[in-house]
């Protein structure tokens, strides 16, 4: 489809303007906020929620330093990344979102936990505290119940940083992961910079899901120079969404990443809040504020969450604080910073300054303001006594939680939607056949007409139908609310599919070829894979990924590797590689209804293949290989275009008399090693062909699985038929000789014959 706008030349001299920046623009104070904005509990909530951050993390100091011990025996694991002088931010931000609005945190995440959790808390009825306690209500106020339910909110907040089955993440995460998504917490991530694309996908669900919450994304100063940051601020501004996602990217400017500082001497700008003027005509609303006042937070958040609300976001802060500590308890702060710096900040501390506010505001006295810190030493202390009394998690369930086993094949009728324009329907030949790539489309499509839910982006997807056209057709059926094109951002594409599931869609993201795969890593394995297992098997992931292989075209190193292995080894993903039309069709069917994520591999090569192609609705499960050719003497393993590759070899070694059978996994995790293992019990032998390099390919896993169960019955050592250990070359020689042939495979298959 030809794009409706046209680029054309346009050489007028002239400027860009960027616009002006503001910095420090609160002008309020507490007297005039009390009665306007605020109540007088709001106010005092402020101070009680600084006290009781700084009160937990100072525990934690003592519990590292031995000083506090629980029990006998009792010693300290895990990290120590404390956000002691930084508690403004925390509690300033998080109180000026509404208990529906969505968090991502970090590493230095304590503060941001204990403020979610308590102002989520604070805005629930009755019945939900005493559901949060786990208790019948048994007609207690709320006001008897929330008492009891904050406690608890620290209680379980320790009990994670102890690895404690009663932690928010049943002691899977610790202290630097923790996550509540049952008050949209959506966890805290050691990864810098690991949340920005998570916590885009979470807006992008606020706005196709027409919800009106916002999503804050805070995040070091320290990440504003990873790419994920401007590949998530580009994606939420572009002007192809209908309006600009409804994210508060908010930097938490400690003023230092581990001894890294940003002015002066890692950056060449003096404030981060300018990298805003580089993603939307309005510098993304950016502003930077006074970060150890937590009015100005408050105030700043607050007005960033109404933009969101009205549809004007994303909004970029950058909030200037300080950590009094270092990095962790394990750092030498005195190595890379003065005494001196470290006085000015400390002159400045929020919650000093908060209190004479308090005071000259006469909201509260110095005996009110002595009584709140002694109700916050309390309250971790006790917080203490119940992680301390908690059971650590049992080995015995170490597995539980990796895979949601639920999907979404029995969804309410009301999630069906028919397409805006009726979608082509590929006709089948006089044997019922399509092609690979149709087979794709066909079930993209009925998946898309069956959930709204589903979405489809990726690179060029849309109008032009992506680079193999297998999306041809979708955006005129289903419109660009459901499918579009993303810029070329792998990392955020994958980032935001992870936000995006957690947060109520079901997206099918592409990824053009698996060759590009390593620059969304980090999103595809320590955030998509990782979090529900982290997070204690609460999250549900509905996302897939589909990608293709390339190969056998000459284009060389970057464009026709083979890169299963390198997400089949990273637990928390399901791993698909279909070989024919049916079961592309059937198995995607499977992978979008499937509530985890999974990466679908297509073949460039088997795009324009043809097969029988049901027109009545399947599904194929997960987890069953199937057997495409029976024979005694051999089991041939092969996925992708291997398969078709094993299957030409057998018709070779036919001619022979020799009879392979031919075993396709479909799935690779799960991989169905009973009908591999039956096979090679049958035949006493096993050749596995991969198009990866040898070293480390997913062949050599099938390899270990079939001798861990059949070795005894196997008449010779198994044998892997792969590409060399090199890039893939370009030159027609060279290409031919690295990617399996049915004849390489072949005479592989009479050697270990014997023939
Ligand atoms: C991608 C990545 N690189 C490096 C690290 C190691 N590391 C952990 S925290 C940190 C500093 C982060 O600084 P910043 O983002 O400013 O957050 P802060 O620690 O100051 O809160 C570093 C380098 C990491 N965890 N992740």
């Amino acid at each position: 489809m030809v794009k409706e706008i046209d680029v054309c030349p346009d050489f007028v001299p002239g400027s860009e303007a960027l616009g002006e920046i503001p910095l420090f623009a609160y002008k309020g104070d507490l007297r005039a906020e009390v009665g306007a904005r605020l109540t007088r509990e709001d106010a005092i909530g402020f101070l009680e929620w600084m006290l009781t951050i700084r009160a937990f993390e100072q525990m934690v100091i003592q519990l590292k330093d031995g000083t506090v011990k629980p029990y006998d025996g009792f010693e300290f694991t895990g990290a120590t990344h404390l956000s002691i002088g930084q508690e403004a931010v925390a509690v300033g931000s998080i109180a000026a979102l509404r208990p529906d609005d969505y968090i991502t945190s970090t590493h230095r995440g304590h503060g941001h936990a204990i403020a979610k959790g308590a102002y989520a808390l604070l805005g629930m009825s009755a019945d939900r505290l005493a559901a949060f306690l786990g208790e019948p209500r048994d007609g207690r106020t709320r006001e008897e119940l929330l008492p009891r339910a904050l406690q608890h909110h620290l209680g379980r907040t320790m009990a994670e940083l102890l690895g404690r089955e009663d932690g928010y993440c049943r002691g899977r995460g610790g202290g630097m992961h923790i996550a509540d998504f049952s008050v949209n917490h959506l966890g805290a991530n050691a990864i810098v910079g690991g949340s920005l694309g998570i916590a885009t996908g979470a807006g992008l669900s606020m706005q196709r899901l027409g919800l009106d919450s916002v999503v804050c994304c805070l995040f070091g100063d320290g990440a504003v120079n990873n790419g994920i940051f401007h590949e998530s601020c580009n994606f939420a501004c572009m002007d192809q969404l209908p309006y600009g996602l409804p994210v508060i990217y908010l930097i938490e400017n400690n003023q230092y990443g581990m001894t890294g500082q940003q002015v002066g001497e890692v950056t060449g700008i003096d404030h981060l809040a300018r990298r805003g003027a580089a993603y939307s005509r309005h510098n993304m609303h950016a502003e930077v504020v006074n970060g150890m006042d937590v009015l100005a937070v408050w105030d700043a958040v607050s007005r960033a969450a109404q933009l969101c609300r009205a549809k004007q976001g994303p909004v970029l802060l950058e909030c200037l604080t300080y950590r009094y500590y270092g990095h962790s308890l394990s750092d030498q702060r005195t190595k890379y910073r003065s005494p001196e710096e470290e006085k000015y900040w400390h002159r400045c501390d929020a919650i000093e300054r908060y209190k004479r506010s308090l005071l000259e505001a006469g909201l509260m006295t110095q005996e009110e303001i002595a009584a709140a810190e002694q109700t916050a030493q309390a309250r971790i202390e006790e917080a203490l006594r119940f992680a301390a009394r908690s059971p650590e998690p049992d080995p015995a369930f170490i597995c539980d939680g990796l895979f949601a086993d639920s999907t979404s094949e029995h969804i309410p009728a009301e999630l069906r939607t028919p397409p805006l324009r009726p979608m082509r329907q590929y006709r089948r030949d006089s044997q019922g056949r399509i092609m690979y790539r149709h087979a794709i489309c066909e079930a993209l499509a009925e998946e898309m007409e069956r959930d709204r839910r589903v979405i489809v982006y990726g690179e060029d997807v849309a109008d032009y139908g992506g680079a193999f056209q297998v999306t041809v057709g979708l955006l005129e059926a289903f419109g660009r609310e459901r499918v579009f094109n993303t810029p070329i951002s792998e990392a955020a594409i994958v980032g935001v599919a992870a936000g995006a599931s957690m947060t109520g869609l079901r997206p099918v993201a592409e990824i053009m070829y698996i060759d590009f795969l390593p620059l969304a890593m980090d999103q595809v394995a320590n955030q998509a894979a990782k979090t529900r297992y982290m997070f204690g098997g609460k999250a549900t992931l509905p996302m897939v990924i589909r990608t293709t292989v390339g190969g056998g075209r000459g284009y060389a190193g970057q464009h026709s590797q083979s890169l299963e292995a390198m997400v089949t080894q990273v637990p928390g993903l399901k791993v698909v590689a279909p070989s024919t039309a049916r079961d592309a069709k059937g198995l995607l069917k499977t992978a979008i209804r499937d509530d985890n994520p999974v990466i679908f591999i297509e073949h460039q090569l088997l795009y324009t293949e043809k097969d029988e192609v049901p027109e009545e609705e399947y599904t194929i499960p997960f987890g069953v290989a199937a057997v495409r050719r029976t024979g005694t003497d051999l089991t041939i393993v092969a996925y992708l275009k291997m398969a078709q590759v094993a299957l030409e070899a057998a018709e070779l070694l036919a001619r022979d008399g020799i009879q392979a059978e031919v075993v396709d996994p479909r799935t690779l995790i799960p991989l169905d090693v009973d009908t591999i293992a039956a096979s090679v019990k049958k035949t006493g032998r096993l050749l596995v062909v991969c198009q990866a390099p040898k070293t480390g390919c997913f062949g050599e896993h099938i390899v270990f699985r079939v001798q861990e169960a059949v070795f005894e019955h196997m008449k010779a050592p198994a044998k892997i038929v792969a590409a060399y250990d090199v890039p893939p070359p370009m030159a027609r020689t060279l290409e031919a000789e690295n990617f399996p042939s049915p004849e390489r495979v072949a005479r592989e298959a009479r050697t270990l014959l014997g023939k």
